[in-house]
């Protein structure tokens, strides 16, 4: 075929650029100027901050009791602890590959705090901190995160699931949850966590269609930390303002400051009461950042620099409401050290009780799947059990020869 004869390819210019090329001008352009507008302190735009990052109060009507704040402030501390040491676990050798969260404590803390116990909580890989906020133990985490099947048992009193790997599965799955709440005639609510990748999803947005077509007293929290693995927001969407995506579905959609705890904690608090009193789902976009790697495994010196990075150090919301907290006399520098002295004390004996959990056999992956095995599982389990009988004997043998 000649150069001439060619046919013209149907798709438009956006499509068909190769991975490196540089993005519609548009989305570059609306996405400055909405980080321009976060640096600025977003005061006037639709994101809500309760304090600004320097920590200086916007909105004393939205400040929660100083009981609350010192508790927001704890768990924030637990979580950042357990992120900190989970990095040097994993570099002893001691965690399996871990999804850091360190610096988007505020969106999961704030935002899981507004439950109880008897609410079902649906994380992703990346929301330890929100289930330990709601009571999953450290042990039975830290577990999760080493693969043992002892991490996969929720405590009776916990409606936390496994934290989700697939991206978006949970969504639909929370919308059941809730449902079901509704149908047995309780007040209780499912929360269920998305990033802003898994927003592209189709689960996503079937969740969100059904969840309000049903009234189902759901809250959706989609965490806008800037990154899915190597794909920026800006790169994925060309929306500037993912909590709009609600307005398709009929429901309330929030855009909040994900590093501001007390704001987090406010827009949840509304609407998860708003879905207890029958008021229906909402959708709430933590605009956070992802500070760290993807995984633990990952390097992200490939696909990012420090200029991507910049300024988000300055919005750390440990340190935000830490300022706040000093300022206002709810605490001290010496009742600081005695919080941060208890957190790394439970954390020390919750490793050793997940240290004197027994190896798991391999035969146990099977396990905890039905309640009643199905005969293809009984089957797999025989073939694991007779293939490591076999190694073990093999490797028995090579000790003896030896
Ligand atoms: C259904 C599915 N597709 C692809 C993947 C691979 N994957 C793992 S994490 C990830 C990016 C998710 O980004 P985001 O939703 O923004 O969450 P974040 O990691 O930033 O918390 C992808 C594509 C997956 N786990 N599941
Ligand atoms: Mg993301």
């Amino acid at each position: 075929m000649s150069p001439d004869t060619t046919p013209q390819d149907p798709r438009p210019e956006s499509s068909h650029r190769p991975e490196s090329s540089p993005r519609p001008e548009s989305s570059e352009v609306a996405y400055a100027a909405a980080e321009a507008a976060y640096d600025a302190g977003q005061q006037s735009g639709t994101m809500l901050q309760v304090i600004a990052p320097d920590g200086a109060v916007i909105r004393p009507d939205l400040l929660p009791d100083p009981a609350t704040r010192l508790h927001l402030y704890r768990q924030m501390r637990r979580a950042r602890h357990f992120d900190e040491r989970g990095w040097v676990l994993y570099r002893q050798g001691r965690l399996g590959v871990f999804p850091p969260f360190g610096g988007m404590e505020a969106s999961q803390v704030g935002t899981a705090a507004a439950l109880t116990k008897d609410d079902w909580l649906f994380p992703t890989y990346r929301d330890t901190g929100a289930a330990l906020t709601l009571g999953l133990p450290i042990a039975r985490t830290l577990a999760y995160w080493r693969t043992s099947p002892h991490g996969w048992h929720m405590p009776a009193d916990l409606k936390v699931l496994p934290f989700y790997i697939p991206i978006a599965t949970q969504y639909p799955q929370a919308v059941g949850a809730a449902l079901a709440e509704q149908r047995r005639g309780t007040r209780n609510v499912a929360m269920a966590f998305i990033g802003d990748g898994g927003s592209s999803e189709g689960d996503f947005h079937e969740a969100l269609n059904f969840a309000g077509a049903l009234n189902a007293p759901c809250v959706f929290i989609l965490q806008n930390n800037g990154w899915a693995i190597s794909v920026p927001t800006r790169h994925q969407t060309r929306a500037t303002d993912l909590s709009r995506r609600a307005d398709g579905y009929g429901i309330p959609g929030v855009r909040v400051d994900g590093n501001d705890a007390l704001a987090t904690y406010h827009v949840t608090r509304e609407a998860v009461e708003r879905a207890r009193s029958g008021g229906g789902p909402t959708l709430i976009e933590t605009v956070t950042y992802r500070i760290k790697p993807h995984t633990v495994a990952d390097d992200p010196t490939r696909y990012r620099t420090d200029a991507d990075n910049a300024g988000w150090d300055a919005k750390d919301p440990v340190t935000r409401l830490r300022v706040h907290l000093l300022a206002e006399g709810l605490m001290t520098e010496a009742s600081e050290a005695d919080l941060l002295a208890d957190i790394a004390a439970e954390f020390e004996a919750a490793l050793a009780e997940a240290d004197s959990y027994p190896e798991p056999t391999p035969a146990e992956i099977l396990d905890h799947v039905f309640a009643e095995p199905t005969p293809q599982l009984k089957k797999q389990r025989e073939e694991i059990l007779a293939e490591h009988v076999a190694q073990t004997q093999a490797a028995q043998g090579h000790k003896e020869q030896a």
